[in-house]
């Protein structure tokens, strides 16, 4: 691990640059269990299992997903970038006390467990494997909680074209440093380190994920004008260090340091949907791991 310090200014390009050994996203034909427990215990950045998740068990969850009850639209103030999203994401707690949060997943909880209905649920087949090879290692996985309360297990959004990307570069790590987490068991992670999981369940041309090694810290958000959210880095600032791009398509499992800045590239196609299933992991301490949607 190594700090770098660009050559246009210190507090503009502080944070932790890794070597190419830890930068990376490794690439697997099939699911490997022991390089996803690897990448939480944030021996290599990334992995990504191509073609793990079959055509026709895709088309039961859009269509799971799209009959949703508690399906949210533009129409239901999202950001421009999400055309629609099952379930809901922390990103909430930028603007709103950590309750809402919850009381958005008890509203959505019914209709997040329907979502793998009729495919075999592959999300349970998921976690029960990398529990059982997390127990094996003498530790064990769980949702994350509050107050006694269960965070949602995951989330599912259609993504669709905002300017150059279809998301814009930012980091997950930022809003754990939210003064609402502060009660919040993910407030507390080791070293402040989250990873993102993402299935891909439609993307068409385009859509990459864009990662850059940095991992900005709490100094350099404060320098660039944003704290207790990850969003706001310009390409300028990105320029300073390598970027990976990755292709991605339905099917694939990837999952990868969060705190690390990255970014979903445009859509050849504006009406194109990209369709992901998404949780986010993390280690509370050296043997408990948690999840949450
Ligand atoms: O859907 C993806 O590929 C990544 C989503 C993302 O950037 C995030 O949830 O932070």
């Amino acid at each position: 691990m190594a700090y770098i310090f660009g050559s246009t200014s210190l507090m503009k390009s502080k944070g932790i640059v890794h070597p190419d050994s830890y930068f990376k996203i490794v690439e697997k034909n099939k699911i490997d269990w022991q390089l996803w427990i690897d990448v939480l215990q944030g021996k290599v950045a990334g992995a990504i299992f191509r073609d793990v998740f079959n055509q026709e068990l895709r088309q039961q969850v859009c269509y799971n997903f799209w009959n949703s009850l508690t399906l949210k639209q533009q129409t239901d103030g999202l950001p421009p970038s999400v055309k629609a999203l099952l379930g809901t994401s922390l990103e909430v707690i930028t603007t709103n006390p950590l309750e809402v949060y919850f009381e958005e997943v008890k509203r959505t909880r019914k209709d997040i467990q329907s979502l793998f209905a009729n495919t075999g649920d592959f999300f349970v087949f998921l976690i029960d494997n990398i529990n059982e090879h997390l127990a094996a290692q003498g530790c064990s996985l769980r949702l994350a909680e509050y107050n006694g309360l269960k965070t949602g297990e995951y989330k599912m959004r259609s993504w669709g074209n905002t300017g150059t990307f279809v998301v814009a570069p930012h980091d997950d790590a930022g809003i754990l440093g939210s003064p609402r987490m502060k009660d919040f068991e993910i407030g507390h992670l080791l070293n402040g380190r989250t990873v993102g999981v993402n299935i891909c369940i439609e993307n068409g041309e385009g859509g990459n994920l864009c990662y850059w090694n940095i991992s900005p810290n709490d100094e350099t958000r404060k320098a660039l004008g944003f704290e207790n959210d990850g969003f706001g880095y310009s390409l300028e600032y990105l320029a300073n260090f390598d970027e990976v791009s990755v292709s991605i398509f339905p099917g694939d499992i990837y999952l990868f340091d969060t705190a690390k800045v990255h970014a979903i590239g445009r859509k050849t196609k504006d009406e194109e949907n990209r369709l992901t299933v998404s949780w986010s992991m993390g280690l509370l301490n050296p043997t408990t791991f948690l999840y949450w949607g």
